[in-house]
């Protein structure tokens, strides 16, 4: 038999909206999260007392923080298989934990969005939402599938998810994705996971009284990923691991990330990049995990916890760093690359700017060193060599200097590598592919 493909999933969405208990009815039903923990949860023993019993984002709540405050401030990865694919599923955090988000983004191929149907709830988050649609199409127009959730709250009104729905196509369109069609589909969670499984939308097609218009042909949450295409994984690239959790366990160093491209065995000789040395302390594999099963070996898409036997000191590996194999083209420090951008920053810039930048799981600060040459969104052939500013709607070919040595490449030779944002003040500002890397400095003009 076939083995089924990889799919991540990351459920993005406004704040308080419900992304946690939909990953969580997700997770429950598809078999990830037993009886037992439900059954904690739902006796309340986990909560604080001022906690409603009904708040089951708790079972993926991982710091007594995030448990007091009802939020999720970090990503939080699980799995489960659906008829077509074993999920990745992750849990992001809304606005303002960027950080984190842009992180999740990264690592995904497909995003859940999760939009609030109360009256006020969802315009008020139009902003963030707004922020979270541009990220996804930055960083690799990730298909997505828009959940209008607490429909039961709207009395599963079509008038209340249609107002949502043309609002939300509009911003989906103006965002990027010009030539898509938004899904667009109504559920509800929590009626989900209290047993109502009439008109929750979410594992199967509304079948109660309350969603007969949205009745015949059209799809269910589970019906809807379960139809998208297989991601195109490049096992044929040599390995990269892009890391966004580090562990130090007694001494021993465990990493978290995910394998981008290639193929991970127990026998490969690992680097880290970026190292000072060429020839850092070599890493040899303890251990592969996926959902804390053991392993031999790993696949690009896959999410793994690896041990690594290594005198290097596990407080100098840091999210965002990257291994690779030694022995095959291994992932070499860059200096500073070439990008080709496009400008989303209201006032204009010049040379020197110093954004946040964020690529695969890491985060840095880049300058932007040179401006080669600049155009128009609409009349591209009018082209200004050597510009001395960049405006908002225009492209431009860049030099960008990041504040220390990073793992990146060209878009054409390793694709997860190659596609940033970049952002302050909490805005996407630019977003380009990396055409050309520089190991050493860039040469002069
Ligand atoms: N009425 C109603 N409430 C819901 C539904 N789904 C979730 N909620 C409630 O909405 C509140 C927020 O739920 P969470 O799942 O924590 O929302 P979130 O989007 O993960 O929140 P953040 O991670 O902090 O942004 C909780 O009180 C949930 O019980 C739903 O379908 N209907
Ligand atoms: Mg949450």
């Amino acid at each position: 038999m076939l083995e089924k493909p990889t799919l991540s999933v990351i459920i993005l969405g406004q704040a308080n909206s419900g992304k946690t208990t939909l990953a969580v009815q997700l997770l429950h039903s598809l078999g990830t999260i037993n009886s037992s923990i439900m059954e904690r949860v739902e006796s309340g023993m986990q909560l604080d007392s001022s906690d409603s019993i009904r708040n089951y984002a708790s079972v993926l709540s991982r710091t007594k923080d995030e448990i007091k405050r009802g939020r999720t401030m970090n990503l939080v990865y699980s799995m489960a298989e659906t008829k077509h694919f074993h999920l990745n599923i992750i849990d992001a955090p809304a606005n303002p934990f960027l950080k984190s988000m842009f992180r999740g983004i990264s690592q995904a191929n497909i995003g859940i969005v999760v939009l609030d149907a109360e009256i006020g709830a969802f315009e008020a988050g139009i902003p963030n939402i707004t922020t979270m649609i541009r990220a996804t199409y930055c960083l690799g127009s990730i298909q997505l599938i828009f959940c209008v959730n607490k429909m039961e709250s709207v009395d599963y009104s079509k008038t209340r998810f249609m107002e949502i729905k043309s609002e939300i196509t509009k911003i989906y369109k103006n965002n990027g994705y010009k030539n898509g069609n938004a899904t667009v589909i109504p559920i509800s969670a929590l009626s989900s996971l209290l047993g109502n499984h009439n008109d929750d939308n979410i594992l199967e097609p509304a079948c109660g009284s309350k969603m007969e218009w949205y009745k015949g042909g059209r799809p269910c949450l589970l019906d809807a990923i379960n139809s998208l295409k297989a991601p195109l994984y490049r096992y044929d690239l040599p390995l990269r691991i892009s890391i966004s959790k580090v562990f130090n366990l007694k001494g021993a160093l465990v990493v978290f990330g995910k394998i981008e491209t290639g193929i991970l065995k127990l026998e490969t000789e690992i680097r880290l990049t970026p190292h000072k040395k060429q020839f850092p302390p070599s890493m040899k594999i303890e251990s592969i995990a996926i959902c804390r099963k053991l392993v031999r070996e790993a696949k690009a898409g896959q999410l793994v916890t690896i041990q690594l036997k290594t005198s290097l000191n596990p407080s100098n590996v840091k999210p965002g760093m990257v291994l690779s194999d030694f022995n095959n083209d291994y992932a070499k420090e860059v200096h500073s690359f070439k990008a080709d951008i496009a400008v989303l920053r209201e006032s204009p810039f010049r040379r020197g700017y110093n954004p946040t930048f964020n690529i695969h799981s890491l985060q840095t600060s880049c300058k932007f060193k040179d401006f080669y040459v600049s155009s128009n969104t609409i009349k591209r052939y009018e082209r200004d060599e050597n510009p001395m500013e960049l405006r908002k709607g225009q492209y431009a070919t860049v030099l960008l200097k990041p504040k220390n040595q990073i793992y990146v490449a060209t878009v054409y030779s390793y694709p997860p590598f190659g596609r940033f944002l970049m952002w302050d003040n909490g805005n996407i500002c630019v977003f380009g592919v990396i055409t050309e890397v520089y190991t050493d400095s860039p040469p002069r003009r």
